[in-house]
This record gives C-alpha cells, sequence and structure tokens, in this order.
C-alpha cells in the first residue's frame, strides 16, 4: 500500500508543504513561488504515490471483469462516488457523474438537457463573468435549437446586478448557469440566492464549481442548484478527470450524451436501451486512476480541513490585497465583497505579460491573458490582466516575493 499519509490537525503551512515536492524547486535560480493554483493546483504525494501504486499492482479495465483485479480496480474507481457525494453532500451517490472536467461537465448537460429542453425563443441566462467553458457549450445549443442567451451584467467591483438578474428571469428562462468563484475576478458568487429565484421562476440551474471546491464547502442541497460541476486538477487531484452532481428526478429524464460501451442496457442492432444514471453517461472505458487520485485528493482536503482552509485562505488573500494596493499603480480588476483565492490586477502602462514575463525569471508562477473569460476584460475595458491564485500551501512569504517581483518588473518600465 502507498505511505501512510500524514496527519495534519491544524493547518501548519510548513508541514502541508512537506507533502508537495514541485514547491521545492528553483526556477530560474530561484525558489519557486507557485501562484497559479486556479489554473491548476499542484498534488500531495498522498496522491502521487495512490496514482503510482494503482498503476504498478492494481490496473484492470473497470465494470467488464469477472478476474479479482478487475474487481478490485472498480472498487477503487467507484469508490470516489460516495466521497464525492460526501464531499458535496449530494443526497445520494448516484447523482455523481464521472467527467474530464468542468468543461466536459457542462457540455455534457448542454447537450443532453439543453438539446431535450429548448425550443426556438427560450431563454438561457449566463452572466457576463463565464469562463469560455460556461459560454460555448450553450451558444453551440442554442443554435441548434433556437434558444436565446441573456446575460446577467456584472458592477464596477466585479459583482453580479441582482437587480438585472431579476429581471431577466421569465418564463421562458429555461436555464440559469452561473460561476461560483470567479477564475478572473475572484468573485464569490450568492449562488443560493440566484439559484432560489431562478426556480421561483420555474429554471433549472448549474453552476460551474472549477474554483470554489478547492477554497470553500460546498453543499449542492443547501445551494439548491439542479447541476454543479467541477475538476479534479484544481482540487489537488489529477488531470483528465471532474464531476458533474446532477439532481436525480432530472438525471433520470435525460438521454445520454455519448454513446459507446457501459452506458447501455441491451443492444441490438434495431434498438439499444440504456443503462441508469450515472453509468448512462459514462460511455468507454473512463479515467480509472485518475478517479482513484480524487479519492485521494478529497482525503488529503479532509484532514487539513475545509474551514482550516477557508480560514487560512482569506488572511493570506486579505495580507495579499493590503500589500499590492500599496503598489504605485496597480489597480484591481474585481474588488467583491465576498471573494476566494484569485487577485487580478492590471498597470495602465504595462502589459500584463510584460510583468509575467519578468516575474518567472524570479521563478514566480503567475498567470497573465484573458484566462478563458474575454467577456469580462472586455467589460473593464482591459485585454488582459495578471492574476495570482493561492492555495492552502502559499505563505506569506509568497506574497512578499510577488510584490518585490512586481516591484521589479515596474522598474523596466520607468
Ligand atoms: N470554469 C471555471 C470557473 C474555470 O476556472 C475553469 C478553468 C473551467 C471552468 C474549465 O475547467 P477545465 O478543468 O474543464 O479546463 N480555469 C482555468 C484558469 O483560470 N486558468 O486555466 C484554466
Amino acid at each position: 500500500m502507498p505511505q501512510a499519509v500524514k496527519d495534519i490537525p491544524v493547518l501548519n503551512v510548513e508541514k502541508i508543504r512537506e507533502d508537495f515536492p514541485v514547491l521545492h524547486q528553483q526556477v530560474n535560480g530561484h525558489p519557486l513561488v507557485y501562484l497559479d493554483n486556479g489554473a491548476s493546483s499542484q498534488m500531495p504525494v498522498q496522491v502521487a504515490e495512490r496514482l503510482d501504486h494503482y498503476h504498478r499492482y492494481e490496473h484492470a479495465n473497470v465494470h467488464r471483469g469477472i478476474h479479482t483485479l478487475s474487481q478490485k480496480a472498480t472498487d477503487a474507481y467507484e469508490a470516489a462516488r460516495p466521497k464525492v457525494a460526501a464531499f458535496i453532500n449530494a443526497a445520494e451517490e448516484h447523482e455523481i457523474i464521472y467527467t474530464t472536467g468542468t468543461t466536459d461537465s457542462i457540455n455534457l448537460v448542454a447537450n443532453s438537457f439543453g438539446l431535450t429542453h429548448f425550443s426556438e425563443g427560450d431563454e438561457v441566462i449566463l452572466s457576463e463573468m463565464e469562463h469560455h467553458a460556461n459560454i460555448v457549450p450553450w451558444q453551440m445549443v442554442a443554435e441548434k435549437t433556437g434558444a436565446v442567451i441573456k446575460v446577467i451584467p456584472v458592477t464596477d467591483s466585479g459583482e453580479l446586478d441582482l437587480e438585472a438578474y431579476k429581471k431577466l428571469l421569465t418564463p421562458r428562462t429555461k436555464m440559469v448557469a452561473v460561476v461560483h468563484v470567479s477564475n478572473a475576478l475572484g468573485t464569490v458568487n450568492p449562488v443560493k440566492e440566484i439559484t432560489d429565484l431562478a426556480h421561483e421562476a420555474g429554471s433549472v440551474v448549474l453552476i460551474d464549481g472549477a474554483q470554489a471546491v478547492p477554497h470553500q464547502k460546498v453543499d449542492v442541497q443547501e445551494i439548491g442548484a439542479d447541476f454543479y460541476a467541477f475538476s479534479a486538477h484544481k482540487m489537488f487531484g489529477p488531470t483528465g478527470f471532474g464531476i458533474l452532481y446532477g439532481r436525480k428526478s432530472l438525471l433520470d429524464g435525460m438521454p445520454p450524451y455519448r454513446g459507446g460501451g457501459d452506458m447501455i442496457d441491451k443492444v441490438t442492432f434495431e434498438e439499444t436501451t440504456y443503462n441508469v444514471p450515472p453509468f448512462r453517461f459514462e460511455a468507454g472505458t473512463p479515467p480509472i486512476a485518475a478517479s482513484i487520485g480524487l479519492s485521494e485528493a478529497i482525503d488529503y482536503i479532509g484532514r487539513v480541513g475545509m474551514d482550516q482552509i477557508e480560514k487560512y485562505e482569506a488572511k493570506l488573500v486579505e495580507y495579499a490585497v493590503e500589500k499590492l494596493r500599496k503598489i504605485d499603480g496597480l489597480r484591481f480588476i474585481g474588488e467583491a465583497e465576498e471573494r476566494a483565492s484569485v487577485i487580478s490586477f492590471v498597470f495602465d502602462h504595462i502589459h500584463a505579460s510584460d510583468i509575467g514575463t519578468i516575474l518567472d525569471k524570479k521563478g514566480i508562477a503567475v498567470r497573465t491573458g484573458h484566462h478563458c473569460a474575454q467577456p469580462i476584460l472586455r467589460r473593464f475595458g482591459v485585454p488582459a490582466t495578471t492574476r495570482a491564485s493561492f492555495a492552502f500551501y502559499n505563505r506569506e512569504d509568497d506574497v512578499d516575493r510577488l510584490v518585490e517581483g512586481i516591484e521589479y518588473a515596474k522598474s523596466f518600465f520607468e
């Protein structure tokens, strides 16, 4: 079995960092400062070792082998379902669909639910701060069905304009699809209120939780959302894997999105009948190891403690905002009252990619660009921002290095 996992009774950042070997390297001659967690978080050794153990000793295809190894692999693969259900407080494990990530989860709903429920003139409400993954699939389905996309505007501080949202809801609203935490602004949206309002208007709701699940407790029953999507690689797990939570009563009535092995009940050339959810939506050999890796990542998060993570990151982000605010010429893009571990900023006369390149020379990894959220950057009149995004293994020292790096970058343009 993999090495016994380390006990972490309180959030001790130095102890936690021992579990992330990737953080202990030099980049361009400097100790790495990793502030690109919004794109992909790092993996603790416990997850890496669990993946290694699976590949060395447990690998077999799932759901189809009578032999012992296949049964073992199936058990380990399926174990993520109840674990994820408990992690987001889903009512039952069959509401958890394995996908390849948030993008895949949203495409599944857009195609399976959207293509069958939308008709000419129906309305889909998105927000101005969506990632392209929560825009483009709806546009593609709207094009096929004649549905119309409406957009909730964002205020100057980077919050959703809820009064405008209320006015957009009509009896024709069939779907409200909104991000929980914005990857470009860091705004935490009031998803329960948004969901309640949508339900009052008779609409179904999808929440894009890609940037929420690594940073805060998510309770899908409390939010009341019908669908909730997220990715394993942003929550200390492997790439190529993600989750779609779907309300059972809706999933039962949804057709498959992809055809193939595993998603069927009976196949003849005349007619095919389909498996029950979630298997109906999981055609073909899945990312078996990745599911096992996600289980381990959820265990790891559980040992650190989501309450601890929330508290720790809130303090760290507050520290970062205060330090960055003091830098002459720096302008935040997104200053919502409720914000998570993402800070975006610009300088009027320095391009974000220049800042990012110079920071990299100092070993500091940030993301620059439009963050796959072009409409919201357009809303703020900027082509790109520099974005620092945090995880619970970041420290105040990382923030200090970032501030020093930005001052250094600025000195080239003065
Ligand atoms: N939704 C949000 C809010 C995201 O931040 C991302 C990825 C996605 C959806 C898509 O997730 P995927 O795992 O299917 O790719 N966001 C980012 C980012 O901010 N930088 O790189 C990827």
